[in-house]
């Protein structure tokens, strides 16, 4: 019998639903899991309270409590992200595994702490949940590179497109300070860069742009996601509100070894619902990845007569997770399984399939944000050694 795992989910929007349903679904996927994980309890936001409540969950609005009730052994922190910071010290302090969303933090400063917190006590897990990394087609793209099959690499473009950030979609905290398009999805790119490559930018040279100032405070909408899936369907509510961060980012940037590349990110890309992707381009080849085509690497080998893109179907046997039938395709739900099994993995001792991210991973993506903001802020090029 594996052993049980009492999770506690702090927040229930999109990412504690999803999560929810994925923490069931590990053992049943998965039935050599040496860990069961068991919802014990969620904290609910005052706005999601409700849906939690309708979905059978005993939701809980004492936040502290829930993270040190002593039953738990494991805190998934779901919570905008302005709240990642608290509840993840907290739950450290109160000897919990976490699993946190990205961003991790809204500063470098407050990554720097939570990663020290977190190593400071190696027997917990801390783990930060770039999904991307859980996608059989990014392992197959990761174990290329580290095999060398093209050469060295030349450059890079990664790209994260989504369309939801129209002049109707009412204001939520992702348009505040601690909710801007570069840490929501631009650090998804740039995590995913290092996870294939290995490698982070030295050198950067960023802009930065606002294309809606002020969002409609969309007052009795509710949550985020309801705000999101309005879009301003029920007309004018509330007062106009300040936007205090970025629509859209773009990057340039050297990698070491010489490498040069580019990353776009954008909430106001129409017909992009969540284009994700990169291409990489070796001395002898290049691999490709959309998200659009989530099961699918797209392979160019140089070295072959015939010139042209091979579009590898990465979700098959030997390719990375065990258990799914070669083929039936995967999607985020069950990359999100992938993510909760593989920090059951961790947790017992066991090597998970392809490396988790952890705190540090997490760190070293937020040092890359502040350097983007740097050098927009002061419109020149910033070398990342100066914000470690
Ligand atoms: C919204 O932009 C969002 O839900 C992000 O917050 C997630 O990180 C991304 O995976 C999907 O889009």
């Amino acid at each position: 019998m594996a052993k049980t795992l009492n999770v506690s989910i702090l927040g229930y929007g999109m990412m504690g639903t999803v999560r929810a349903v994925a923490y069931e679904a590990v053992s049943r996927y998965y039935t050599n899991c040496p860990i069961k994980p068991v919802l014990y309890q969620a904290f609910t936001l005052p706005v999601e309270a409700e849906a939690a409540k309708e979905s059978g969950w005993d939701a809980k609005s004492d936040l502290d409590a829930v993270i040190t009730d002593p039953g738990c052994d494991y805190v998934d922190v779901c919570l905008p992200n302005a709240m990642h910071y608290d509840a993840v010290m907290k739950a450290l302090a109160a000897g919990k595994h976490v699993f946190c969303e990205k961003p991790l933090s809204v500063t470098v400063d407050e990554a720097r702490e939570m990663m020290t917190a977190a190593e400071a006590k190696p027997e917990l897990l801390n783990a930060v949940n770039f999904i991307y990394r859980r996608c059989p087609s990014n392992v197959y793209a990761r174990q290329l590179v580290k095999e060398n099959k093209f050469g060295k690499l030349l450059e890079a473009r990664s790209f994260y497109n989504q369309s939801w950030g129209g002049p109707d979609t009412p204001y939520s905290w992702r348009f505040g300070k601690a909710g801007g398009t570069l840490g929501d999805l631009g650090s998804h790119a740039l995590d995913m860069l290092y996870y294939v490559t290995g490698m982070r930018p030295i050198e950067l040279c960023a802009m930065q742009h606002t294309h809606i100032k002020e969002r409609r405070d969309p007052k009795t909408v509710g949550s985020d996601l309801a705000a999101r899936m309005n879009r301003g369907a029920d007309g004018p509510q509330g007062e106009m509100v300040k936007v205090e961060t970025d629509d859209a980012t773009r990057i340039m940037y050297t990698l070491p070894g010489g490498a040069i590349g580019s990353l776009e990110c954008t909430r106001n890309a129409w017909g992009t619902e969540n284009t994700h992707g990169y291409e990489l381009y070796f001395e002898n080849g290049a691999i490709a990845w959309n998200y659009d085509d989530v099961n699918y690497l797209k392979i160019y080998d140089a070295s072959k007569p015939e010139r042209g893109w091979s579009r590898v179907l990465s979700n098959r046997g030997g390719f990375a997770y065990p258990s799914f039938a070669d083929g039936h395709m995967y999607g985020y739900r069950d990359f999100t399984v992938n993510a909760c099994y593989e920090n059951m993995l961790k947790i017992a001792g066991a090597d998970e399939v392809a490396p988790i991210a952890t705190f540090r991973d997490a760190y070293n993506v937020e040092c890359t944000i502040e350097a983007v903001r740097s050098s927009w802020e002061n419109r020149c090029w910033v070398k990342l050694a100066d914000f470690t």
